[in-house]
């Protein structure tokens, strides 16, 4: 009776009984082998159903999750405007010194900007905010305690030249230090309010409420011998009284990378003025 129960017929139960009703098809075996066929076809479009509702989902979770990420902006940022954001500094395709991950830029005169995503606060001016400038070789490694170099910076005018040694104060562990580095406290105020004006500043997205403080440096001073890694903390005094560090993480963190050496701009002037004698030498000869 299999004929009977295709899908047509066995996906309607009452159109079937009818079907079979009108053609006197009515026994019992030709009847409960098609309910058998249609029970079977029913279990298999439930399955289906259900398979269909578990992948959406999934697809649903896996979305959700991806736009989360994507606009999960941390409480605190470093960022440079107009600068780049450098995932991979050396190009090996490690996340393997400190340059990787964070915005850089090489230019000497440049806005460090603090980025910190909190509700509008009224007490804003009370907290405590810390920003790391730390001393590295141009390739990144942490400078070798001795002699403080003879290097200055400044930071809105004010010429910055007393390096400490080691780490900041019950800031973890950090690949940037030990070096020179210098800390300077601050403190949002009131003005550095920005409605929506939070983004990531590793990809650019999201909009949340914060404030920014702008910071004026000229790094000039460093030359081409050093390179600097900047970091951004304050401390949180838990309820039993113990301090806990909150920092922008390290991939949100921000550099300052010389121009090439001298040396190399030497060399390259020497090649393009041996190319213009060159050009010289063969326009005589015409
Ligand atoms: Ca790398
Ligand atoms: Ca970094």
């Amino acid at each position: 009776m299999n004929f009977l129960c295709n899908y047509n017929y066995c996906n309607n139960l009452s159109k079937l009984k009818k079907y079979l009703k009108k053609r006197n098809f009515g026994t019992e075996s030709a009847y409960y082998s098609c309910i058998g066929f249609f029970i079977r076809q029913n279990e298999l479009k439930k399955t289906m159903r259900r398979n269909k509702i578990l992948i959406l989902t999934l697809a649903i979770l896996v979305q959700t999750f991806l736009v989360s990420s994507a606009w999960a902006i941390p409480v605190l940022q470093l960022n440079i405007p107009g600068a780049t954001y450098v995932s991979d500094f050396n190009g090996d395709g490690l996340l393997d010194g400190p340059f990787d991950e964070g915005v850089s830029t090489n230019s000497s005169n440049f806005t460090l900007q603090a980025l910190y995503k909190h509700a509008l606060d009224s007490q804003i001016g009370n907290k405590e905010f810390y920003l790391s400038c730390a001393l590295l070789s141009v390739d990144g490694q942490p400078l070798i305690n001795g002699t403080a170099p003879l290097v200055n910076i400044s930071i809105n005018g004010t010429p910055i030249n007393s390096w400490e040694y080691g780490k900041p104060e019950l800031l973890g562990p950090h690949g940037v230090f030990d070096t020179y580095y210098y800390q300077l406290p601050f403190r949002f105020v009131p003005a550095d309010y920005s409605a929506g004006g939070i983004f990531n500043v590793a990809d650019l997205t999201g909009s949340a409420d914060g404030y920014i403080h702008n910071f004026s440096l000229d790094v000039s001073g460093l030359g081409h011998n050093y390179a600097m890694v900047f970091d951004l903390y304050t401390y949180e005094t838990g309820n039993n009284g113990q301090q806990n560090i909150d920092f922008a993480p390290f991939s949100h963190n921000a550099s300052h990378n010389p121009t090439p050496e001298p040396a190399s701009l030497t060399l390259l002037g020497l090649g393009l003025l041996g190319i213009w004698g060159f050009g010289k030498k063969k326009n005589k000869n015409f």
